[in-house]
């Protein structure tokens, strides 16, 4: 242990902990820009600053350990007219036009400048302005960047993809697209990490906001509205409402409210995802297709867009089944069309994701008969539908619990659980059960993939189903993923069928939700979309009343030619 004193209050921390660390656990908070744990801890910023007592010159807190005896102010007079001429340093080489930022109210250089009292920036240098295809779901705002590297450390050390990179211009350390690719060339998984990990609003999403306004106030058009599994886990959070409050049945009166004609929830077709893939992936196993090679999972947009760039050999293995979104846009234009007797192509689908991948996963072309357009139309993530909230002037506190629509209202728990990582294979390996089995397991059976640590890797399982052994593995996070992936092509490791999820603890943490300075929330909200799971009615896929109806009425049976046709996708095309 190390005694120290800091701003007069006598300390004692484990040796190892940083100034930052000791000081904060103490209630001594201390600001700081750059510093992410264990993923950025350069001191790029300067902001963390402290005075250590016998020293002239400042210390910078987030890399510097803790020694015995130390005497610390983090606040001393030298101190903050360093701190403060740093930011107005930073402030001078960004746009500071707050009003028309999309991280006003949420950002950490906004609340640095304004906590240290800064109501003029001294000097304006001129910005820099890189030219960026504003078509690109994930936008680059350069006259924002504060080069703090988070997105190049995030990018390189979870997501092991390296988009960005620094690049010097003369006396100018700027941060780019690194191999000087454009962003629409760099492979870039589209998980979106970069962006919450943004302490300012450099990073951001293609606002398609405008288009869902349009889009509902067309008379001729049929507005569909679904909701992802984990935004419910996490949209309360960005308009100030305690968890308990924030209902998915209130972004369903919200959606309403804002002028959708129909709301429906994406656990429906995370129903349906499962009886297609379930039964894909016994056929497979069964057909002795998995001897060499998983199959893997294909919900995440992300990861598809990460094997096809790093792991081309691997596409095969995906499972062909189009994701939950995908599908229930496709249902929404042929079997809901039918049954409301509107035409596909008045019908504009929406979707509320948690994701960023899935602005480009919405390319994919419905063929049914002939050519009829996106299966999904626009899709907005959890930040952008807080937005559409706030644009309509409803006020949370008004927002009651309201059901969806019906014919495709049912979603079991394991729909719901989703958006965890581990949730997919736990809702997979439910169903499987029952299909080689002919009775459910205990719900609760095959809990062991999910996930408290992200930073422990892969979860593997060996699941017994009737005769057979499923080998399991759930990872989250690509670099996790490239981890794995290795480890299978070496043949250090086998598995039948695989999970994998972008980011970091699967959708909860995804590019898409809402940003929290610093905190890691998905472990967090995955936990409640676990409880969401242990309270629901139905707990299994294939007891889901309005997917077993549509199989009876429109689809047949899973795999049938009608399922072929709508719910999968050649991943290879
Ligand atoms: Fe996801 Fe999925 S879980 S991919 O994270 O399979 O985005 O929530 O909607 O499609 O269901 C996202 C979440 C989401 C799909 C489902
Ligand atoms: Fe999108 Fe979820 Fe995949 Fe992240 S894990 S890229 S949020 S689908």
């Amino acid at each position: 242990l190390v005694h120290l004193t800091i701003d007069n209050k006598p300390i004692t921390v484990p040796a190892g902990t940083t100034i930052l660390e000791a000081a904060e656990h103490n209630g001594i908070p201390i600001p700081k820009l750059c510093y992410l744990k264990d993923i950025n801890e350069i001191g790029a910023c300067r902001v963390c600053v402290v005075e250590l007592e016998g020293k002239d010159k400042l210390i910078i807190s987030c890399n510097n350990k803790v020694e015995e005896g130390m005497v610390i102010y983090t606040n001393s007079p030298k101190v903050r007219m360093n701190r403060r001429k740093t930011v107005e340093l930073i402030l001078s080489q960004h746009d500071c036009r707050c009003a028309t930022c999309v991280k006003s109210g949420n950002c950490t250089l906004q609340k640095i400048a304004n906590d240290l009292n800064i109501l003029e920036v001294p000097f304006q240098q001129e910005l820099e302005q890189t030219p960026w295809n504003k078509d690109f779901p994930l936008i680059r705002d350069s006259s924002k960047c504060i080069k703090c590297m988070r997105c190049i450390q995030v990018c390189d050390k979870i997501q092991s993809l390296n988009i960005w990179d620094v690049e010097s211009t003369g006396s100018r350390t700027t941060v780019h697209v690194s191999k000087n690719r454009k962003i629409e060339d760099a492979d870039c998984s589209l998980c979106g990490q970069c962006i919450t990990h943004c302490p300012v609003g450099a990073l951001r999403e293609r606002d398609d906001t405008e288009k869902v306004w349009s889009a509902l106030a067309d008379k001729k058009k049929v507005t569909v509205v679904q909701i992802a599994p984990a935004v419910r886990a996490a949209w309360g959070e960005a308009l100030g409402m305690k968890r308990e409050e924030a209902t998915v049945g209130k972004i369903v009166d919200a959606l309403r409210k804002i002028g959708f004609d129909y709301v429906f929830d994406t656990a429906f077709s995370a129903d349906l995802t499962i009886m297609e893939e379930g039964a894909e992936f016994l056929e497979r196993l069964q057909n002795g297709e998995l001897k060499d090679r998983p199959m893997f999972t294909s919900c995440c947009p992300g990861w598809i867009r990460f094997i096809k760039s790093q792991y081309p050999h691997l596409v095969p293995q995906l499972s062909s089944a189009k994701s939950p979104q995908q599908m229930f846009g496709a249902v929404m234009k042929t079997y809901f069309a039918k049954s409301i007797g509107v035409d596909p192509e008045n019908i504009c689908t929406v979707s509320i994701m948690p994701c960023l991948a899935k602005k480009g996963e919405r390319n994919m072309e419905l063929f049914y008969e002939e050519y009829a357009g996106h299966d999904v139309d626009i899709v907005l993530t959890t930040r952008e539908l807080v937005r559409m909230i706030r644009s309509a002037h409803i006020a949370p506190s008004t927002l009651v619990d309201a059901p969806c629509d019906t014919l495709m209202q049912d979603g079991s728990g394991a729909g719901v659980i989703f958006g965890a990582t581990g949730g997919v294979m736990e809702a997979a390996l439910r169903s499987a059960y029952f299909l080689v089995t002919g009775k459910n397991p205990d719900a609760d059976a095959f809990s062991v993939v999910r996930s408290n640590n992200l930073n422990h890797g892969a979860v593997c399982a060996e699941i017994p189903i009737g005769d057979t052994v499923v080998r399991a593995a759930v990872v989250s996070g690509l670099g996790n993923a490239r981890q794995l992936i290795e480890m299978i092509e070496r043949g250090d490791v086998h598995y039948d069928f695989v999970e994998v999820m972008a980011c970091p603890g699967g959708c909860v943490g995804g590019g898409g939700q809402p940003i929290h300075d610093g905190q890691e929330l998905a472990l967090e909200r995955g936990k409640n979309l676990y409880f969401l799971d242990k309270n629901a009615n139905i707990r299994f896929s294939h007891e889901n009343k309005d997917v077993l109806k549509l199989y009876e009425d429109f689809m047949g049976k899973p795999l049938s030619h009608k399922a072929h046709l709508l719910l999968h996708t050649d991943h290879n095309a």
